[in-house]
């Protein structure tokens, strides 16, 4: 494990009741865990309800985190995914209703899998996929790392929110 200081952007999102509580209680209950994992929570953004992009039915609760750690990217996801199975989630539908979803976005060394190596699908990419079209993805984003650029790209977060539809 390497023990340079990474910068990530994580997003937070959930439409299930846990027994945290709500789809908010939920994603509060899920920094407070983060944190004792030992990532340092440097920015939360507020947590905000969005309607259900796909089929996922009722309304999420979305949010954004900047964080520090020595994790590198595959490490940090493994975290991730046991943190989302601890709140009941369970391999299921594409898309489908979730108690909690994690997602990494961006980290501070830029694309992942490094170089020109192409991820295969459903394995782990950053930038997120879906990160400069996705509203509830870059509404809370744009409140906690407005400036961070995308990789590969001249444009920063701020300019993508203002770009996005919806
Ligand atoms: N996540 C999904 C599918 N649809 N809709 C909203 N509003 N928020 C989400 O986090 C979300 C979604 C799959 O991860
Ligand atoms: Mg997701
Ligand atoms: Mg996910």
């Amino acid at each position: 494990m390497s023990s340079r200081p990474f910068r990530y952007a994580i997003a937070l999102g959930g439409n299930r009741r846990t027994r945290w509580g709500g789809p908010p209680a939920t994603l509060h209950a899920a920094i407070q865990i983060l944190t004792a994992a030992g990532l340092k929570i440097d920015r939360v953004s507020p947590i905000v309800a969005t309607p259900a992009m796909g089929p996922a039915g009722r309304g999420f609760a979305n949010a954004a985190l900047c964080i520090t750690t020595t994790l590198a990217p595959v490490d940090l996801l493994t975290l991730l995914k046991r943190t989302e199975r601890a709140f009941g989630r369970r391999a299921g539908r594409r898309w489908g209703p979730r108690p909690l979803d994690l997602d990494i976005l961006l980290w501070s060394e830029g694309v992942w899998p490094p170089g020109h190596a192409r991820s295969a699908p459903g394995r782990l990419q950053i930038p997120h996929v879906g990160l400069a079209s996705r509203r509830f993805v870059l509404d809370p984003l744009v409140r906690i790392a407005p400036d961070w650029p995308l990789p590969g790209t001249r444009r920063t977060i701020r300019q993508l929110h203002a770009r996005a539809k919806g």
